[in-house]
């Protein structure tokens, strides 16, 4: 039996029904704040930074594997900073002692490329490197990263974690992250409408789409765990891009689409990221290899979004 926490975020509520789809209905599990409309499955009303609630859920289904999708992101983060943090790692540490005290099979924990700052390379940004990360976000996800290959090291707990790029889906809408542009900007393109991008034009930053994303989250998960040679969180790639590229592409499939540029704070924790991953270990680990580039994501994007302006 498999806990979601986090199930109505963006990639939250992709990834529950992929699992549900994989797994079977029944073995599978959804918890957020609030119960989400519409959702068809198993669900259960939970904040994870209340131990007793979580555990108690873990015990009701006998759940053997969690994945913990909950935080908040980078841009929402510097809002409230000691709020962030206090979200962040509470509700990790929560998940990591239900797993060591109930002893879950296996957990996925999301990191992100926002765990680098200035002094990793920007261009080609291996998996070892400096993690000086500039939001309050970074900083509990490269923690979170280390608390992670602790539990596994001190107690054999069976942590995963993967350092997304900014995730591209039309499923789902970004919740107050850097890279939200990316798919804010779709939205307005299929509705004819311009666009204001709170980065510069040429702000390269790496990306992925969201069926990349599952397919490494499912990868990651299913592999065997001797192949798991990196414990704090691998370096995950799919494609980099500016918003002038991805605003190109969007013009030859809408020709009048129109897009203006006032950067905002967002600017700042976009430039202290990296703008190409590396994720060589993640291929010779358990063989991750991206398919979509940036003519499919724009064109699969406006296709779908067009769909459900149609049904809407
Ligand atoms: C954010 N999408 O923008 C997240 C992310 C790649 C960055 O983790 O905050």
């Amino acid at each position: 039996k498999i806990l979601i926490v986090g199930a109505n975020g963006q990639l939250g509520s992709v990834l529950t029904q992929a699992l549900q789809n994989k797994y079977g209905f029944e073995n599978v599990i959804a918890s957020d704040l609030r119960p989400k409309l519409g959702f068809d499955g198993y669900f259960e009303e939970l904040d994870a930074t209340n131990f007793q609630a979580l555990q108690s859920i873990v015990k009701k289904y006998q759940i053997t594997q969690i994945y913990h999708l909950a935080a908040i992101l980078s841009a929402n983060g510097e809002k409230d900073p000691l709020r962030t943090w206090e979200i962040n790692m509470r509700s990790l540490l929560n998940v990591l002692e239900v797993g060591r005290i109930e002893q879950i099979d296996r957990i996925f924990y999301p990191s992100t490329i926002a765990v680098f700052g200035n002094l990793a390379p920007k261009e080609v940004c291996p998996q070892f490197t400096f993690l000086d990360p500039s939001t309050v976000y970074g900083i509990s996800k490269s923690s979170g990263e280390n608390w992670a290959n602790y539990y596994f090291n001190r107690y054999g707990l069976d942590v995963r974690s993967l350092r997304y790029p900014g995730v591209i889906g039309y499923q789902s809408l970004p919740g107050g992250g850097t890279t939200d542009y990316a798919i804010d900007i779709f939205h307005k393109a299929v509705a004819d409408e311009p666009y204001t991008c709170f980065l510069a034009k040429d702000t390269r930053l790496p990306m992925i789409f969201m069926d990349d994303a599952i397919k490494a989250t499912l990868q990651l998960m299913e592999a065997p765990k001797e192949a798991i040679k990196t414990r704090t969180s691998y370096n995950l790639a799919g494609l980099s891009f500016t918003p002038e590229e991805i605003a190109t592409e969007i013009k030859k499939v809408i020709p009048n689409f129109v897009i203006n540029y006032e950067p905002d704070f967002r600017q700042n924790i976009a430039a202290s990221w990296p703008q190409i991953i590396d994720d060589k270990e993640a291929q010779a680990d358990w063989n991750w290899q991206s398919s979509y580039t940036l003519k499919d994501i724009v064109e699969i994007m406006i296709h779908e979004l067009k769909q459900q302006l149609t049904f809407a």
